[in-house]
């Protein structure tokens, strides 16, 4: 036989292989047979090189048209294939959409991302909006319009993470508060405020108490005529609804802040019987959150006329209230993505947390 008949015959062969391939596995096997390495398209292929330059010039591209046509013969059989095998899954396979999806989520809700949602459930009943910012903050808006100038002994407190220079010699930081996110809100809105900032927050510190990243939660009221009434009056309203209890009472204690003026830590009544804390009534005092009436200089820094405007603002740690109001001892495991501890404390998935529904359950 000459090597034209050879490819004649060959072609007709394995058109006819690749025709009967009835699977994606027997028309591989038809592939590996002849275009593989030790395949028959590959062997004639290996002889080109001991023929005489005229037989190659004729027998080159005779069997470059056999190789391009085995390949799209097997391509395009292969298409036919897999359609007909994904046609013949998706007429076997169900899905039950009717099936409860929280018995199969296998993820749950971390509880700080569980926390985060009964505050900004609590704040939405309130009046107020959700404001996000930036993680990485300019120096003026985490810190100068805050009212905490560069030689100010505050920011020796906040352990701050630095970023490089930029190219203007700006010194980027991760914010160490949420307070930023105030700033940028009173720079771009008009009174009346009413927001909280929830979000993380940075400070290089780490110990038994404290992650270089933790949560905070920030609110900020801004109005003509808003006082420190409003201010207590919120965060009962918000300390009630978030530990689930009918009263509780609190304890303004002299601070300093200095964005505030005057400014108060907040204290919740509580008691410490047989180890596990219960907020409301008892005979001790829970430091829970920091407060006071925004600094007039910090409006200035907002372009907002201090004669005409005033307002509150607070903020607290959501590691923390987390912690308190679901008994979790050690703030290391929120960070640990155990899985034992995730089921035991997370949330499940889907199940958002609204007044009417009772928060946590
Ligand atoms: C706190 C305690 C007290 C606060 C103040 C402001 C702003 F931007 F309005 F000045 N934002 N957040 C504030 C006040 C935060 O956290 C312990």
């Amino acid at each position: 036989m000459s090597m034209q008949e050879q490819i004649a015959s060959l072609k007709v062969d394995i058109a006819a292989q690749i025709a009967a391939a009835d699977s994606l596995a027997a028309l591989e096997d038809v592939r590996v047979a002849t275009l593989g390495k030790k395949g028959s398209v590959s062997g004639l292929m290996k002889g080109l090189g001991g023929m005489s330059p005229d037989e190659r010039k004729v027998m080159g591209p005779a069997l470059n048209g056999l190789k391009v046509q085995v390949s799209d013969d097997i391509a395009a059989r292969k298409s036919v294939l897999e359609t007909a095998e994904l046609e013949a899954r998706l007429s076997q396979e169900r899905v039950d959409v009717s099936l409860p999806v929280m018995e199969h989520a296998s993820g749950s809700i971390h509880p700080n991302s569980q926390v985060m949602d009964e505050i900004a459930e609590i704040f939405a009943n309130l009046g107020f909006d959700v404001a996000e910012g930036p993680d990485i903050e300019s120096d003026f808006h985490n810190f100068t319009a805050l009212n905490i100038p560069e030689e100010h002994p505050a920011r020796q407190d906040h352990d701050t993470f630095y970023l490089k220079p930029d190219e203007n010699g700006e010194r980027k930081v991760l914010r160490t508060h949420t307070s930023p996110v105030q700033i940028r809100t009173m720079m771009s809105k008009e009174p009346p405020i009413r927001i909280i900032a929830p979000g993380r927050t940075y400070r290089s510190d780490s110990d038994a108490t404290h992650t270089p990243m933790f949560h905070q939660v920030e609110g900020l009221v801004i109005d003509k005529d808003t006082h420190l009434g409003h201010l207590k009056g919120t965060l009962e309203a918000f300390l009630k609804a978030f530990f689930e209890v009918d009263a509780v009472t609190l304890r303004l204690r002299p601070s300093y802040f200095p964005f505030t003026e005057p400014s108060m830590e907040v204290d919740v009544q509580c008691s410490f019987d047989g180890g596990t804390v219960k907020i409301g009534d008892g005979n001790d005092w829970l430091e829970i959150l920091g407060s006071g009436m925004v600094n007039p200089r910090v409006l200035v820094h907002c372009n907002l006329d201090p004669n005409v405007y005033q307002g509150f603002a607070f903020g607290c740690g959501i590691d923390r209230l987390a912690m308190l109001k679901y008994g979790m001892n050690d703030l290391r495991a929120f960070f640990d993505s155990d899985l034992r501890w995730l089921r035991h404390y997370g949330f499940r998935a889907l199940d958002l947390p609204t007044l009417a529904g009772g928060l946590s359950t």
